[in-house]
């Protein structure tokens, strides 16, 4: 069904897409970015999935969108081309997208671990926005989710300078979740993600949803968004049931409604 990517579910609730270009240390071009928003729309719309991880090889999570696809296309062709510029399918996914990054995450691949809801990345993962050394500028979201992850003087020279970030340095400001062994990140991150897709479902997807909104919202907007939510969550079985539980000093049994 898809060449390009490889999908699993590695553990209970888990649904995990693998970026599979090794040629081209996984550049994104136009029918991987499609077999990736394809694949993850499956999985958010798969009842037995209830956390999904988006990974690479320990070498590349993806050195950036195709160069050698960029280079033949003009302004007009990317404005008409959904396939290429339509990355917001991702940020419509409902339910969490961890992305597992190990050695290169540059460009679109920095940009697609961003629209990610967390990332946990080995010790070998390098993350930059070099879009400038060819002659452009990020286009899938650096100067905005970066800048917002690791703060302006930061972002300014990983873009105007093309200064990469090691693993260390993306924990350090608060870009990464994790930074674990090249042996072990992506069991890690599998045992993680198992973890959240134990939690009752609709809470899941309201409290992702209310984070992104951050970004977005003022404190004021942001904070009556998240009550609606919180009150939505009152209509709930897991609500009744995960509070009976509680009380009962036993286990909630997650129905996911
Ligand atoms: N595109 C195409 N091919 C690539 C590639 C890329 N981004 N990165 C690597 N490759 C290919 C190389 O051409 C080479 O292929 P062959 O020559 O063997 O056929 C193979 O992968 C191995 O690469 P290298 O020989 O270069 O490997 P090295 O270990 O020496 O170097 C490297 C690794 C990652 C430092 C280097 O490959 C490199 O600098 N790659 C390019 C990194 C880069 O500039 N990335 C940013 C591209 S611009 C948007 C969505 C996305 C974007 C924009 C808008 N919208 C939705 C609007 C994103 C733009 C970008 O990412």
């Amino acid at each position: 069904m898809y060449e390009m990517i490889l999908t699993e579910t590695p553990a209970p609730g888990v649904g995990l897409v693998r970026i599979n270009r090794p040629q081209a240390l996984n550049a994104l071009n136009s029918q991987v970015s499609r077999e990736i928003f394809s694949a993850l729309e499956a999985f958010d719309a798969d009842p037995a999935i209830g956390c999904m991880i988006l990974t690479g090889s320990d070498k590349a999570f993806a050195a950036g969108a195709d160069i050698k696809e960029m280079q033949g296309i003009d302004a007009v062709t990317l404005f008409a081309e959904a396939d290429f510029t339509d990355w917001s399918r991702m940020t419509r996914l409902r339910k969490p997208v961890i992305a597992a990054v190990s050695g290169w995450a540059l460009g679109g691949g920095c940009e697609m671990a961003m629209i990610c809801d967390m990332i946990v990345c080995s010790e070998t993962a390098k993350f930059g926005q070099p879009e400038i050394s060819i002659g452009v500028m990020p286009g899938a979201g650096g100067t905005q989710r970066l800048t917002r992850a690791v703060g302006k003087a930061l972002a300014m020279e990983i873009m105007l300078g093309n200064r990469q970030l090691t693993a260390q340095e993306a924990l350090h400001h608060g870009l990464v979740n994790h930074v674990y062994p090249i042996e072990t990140y992506l069991a890690e991150t599998v045992k993680l993600a198992e973890k959240i897709a134990a939690m009752p479902g609709v809470a899941v997807k309201l409290i992702k949803d209310s984070i992104n909104r951050a970004d977005e919202l003022s404190l004021s907007e942001g904070l009556n968004y998240e009550k609606r939510n919180f009150y939505l969550l009152f209509g709930t079985e897991d609500k009744a049931e995960g509070m009976s539980a509680f009380i009962d000093k036993r286990k909630p049994a997650w129905k996911n409604r």
